[in-house]
């Protein structure tokens, strides 16, 4: 049993009600029963190979196997600790592009979570006395897997690529960086074996406020995590809520940490939920989405040249008597 949903392959509190869609989970049939489920159900999950994400919810584990099927998305691991903005950030990018912005050459063409990104934008579509509405805090469960947002997205040329965004609760990388093998650390371990590259969030109100010694030393303990197994991996720095003043020397002190451990890809960029000066800081929420496409498409292996006589005719040709 998955949580608190009788079926096996729904995962009610990490991603919502996956069975029957139900947006409140009391009045799902499944859920918090403990009996087993019905034979009959259970033949039938068995024999439904991979299941259309239908409900629009942020998606599990089981959902992926049906985008995974036909393309390999990337999968952005949004990490840092709670509170350092992360859900604001991911659902002020979601608000930017639904207005049409470009994420690089890349614009919306779809998500198969649309529920699930319009459950935090909602929040910030919505101001009272112009004051901003923050999204809810994200519910620290003993998941295993987080919430992920789904986005597609499409250049002039016509090609698609997919994008899976991570949702966790910051608590998840607390336990993470004291202690891998924790049970409270799984979540945050399979964003870390999972994603092709990650935004480390480092809170600039915290950094700057009465807590300031402890804020630095976890940032320093999550990226000190991140960076040991990272290979090429890229990591962008997010200075989040850049709309409050960090004092330079504080920031300096975060990048010699980080980057005394070279590493090959790495960036820092300064967003908010407000826009800032000629929208410089919703510009850099778009660029860091857009760096980690980049590196990542870098990082692709070219395809090798091959010597043929006639290239335009790769099945006709062969290779030239010379070589
Ligand atoms: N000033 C300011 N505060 C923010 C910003 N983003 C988030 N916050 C504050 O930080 C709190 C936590 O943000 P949240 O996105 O839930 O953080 P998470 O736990 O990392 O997902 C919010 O409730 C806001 O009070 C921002 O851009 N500027
Ligand atoms: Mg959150």
């Amino acid at each position: 049993m998955a949580g608190n949903c009788s079926q096996p392959k729904c995962y009610p509190e990490d991603s919502g009600c996956n069975i029957e869609g139900c947006i409140n989970l009391s009045d799902c049939k499944y859920y918090g029963k403990k009996d087993s489920p019905k034979k009959e159900d259970k033949q039938e999950l068995e024999n439904e190979g991979h299941r259309t994400s239908w409900t629009g919810n942020t998606m599990g584990l089981y959902d992926l196997n049906f985008l995974t099927a036909s393309r390999k998305p990337i999968f952005i691991g949004v990490t840092g600790v709670a509170s350092a903005g992360k859900t604001t950030f991911l659902a002020t990018l979601y608000c930017l592009i639904r207005q049409g912005a470009k994420i690089g050459e890349y614009s919306f063409a779809g998500s198969l979570t649309l529920n699930g990104w319009e459950d935090i934008a909602w929040y910030l579509s919505w101001k009272s006395n112009a004051e901003i509405q923050f999204p809810d805090h994200t519910t620290n469960n003993t998941g295993r897997v987080p919430g992920l947002l789904h986005l597609t997205l499409k250049n002039k040329a016509g090609k698609n690529i997919d994008l899976i965004l991570t949702d966790a609760p910051g608590e998840w990388f607390d336990h993470w960086s004291n202690n891998i093998n924790s049970e409270n650390a799984i979540g945050a371990q399979w964003i870390y074996e999972n994603c092709d590259g990650f935004l480390l969030f480092a809170d600039s109100d915290m950094l700057s406020g009465s807590q300031r010694g402890n804020a630095k030393r976890q940032l320093k303990q999550v990226s000190d995590r991140l960076i040991e197994s990272i290979n090429d991996r890229p990591i962008g720095l997010i200075w989040s809520k850049s709309d409050l003043e960090l004092p330079h020397q504080t920031k300096q002190q975060i990048i010699t940490h980080i980057e005394a451990t070279p590493f090959k890809h790495f960036n820092q960029f300064e967003t908010s939920v407000q826009e800032g000066a000629k929208g410089k800081f919703h510009k850099a929420i778009l660029e860091s989405v857009n760096w980690i496409i980049e590196v990542l498409n870098q990082n692709c292996n070219s395809l090798p040249k091959i010597s043929v006589a006639k290239p335009e005719d790769m099945f006709l040709s062969k290779r030239s008597i010379n070589e």
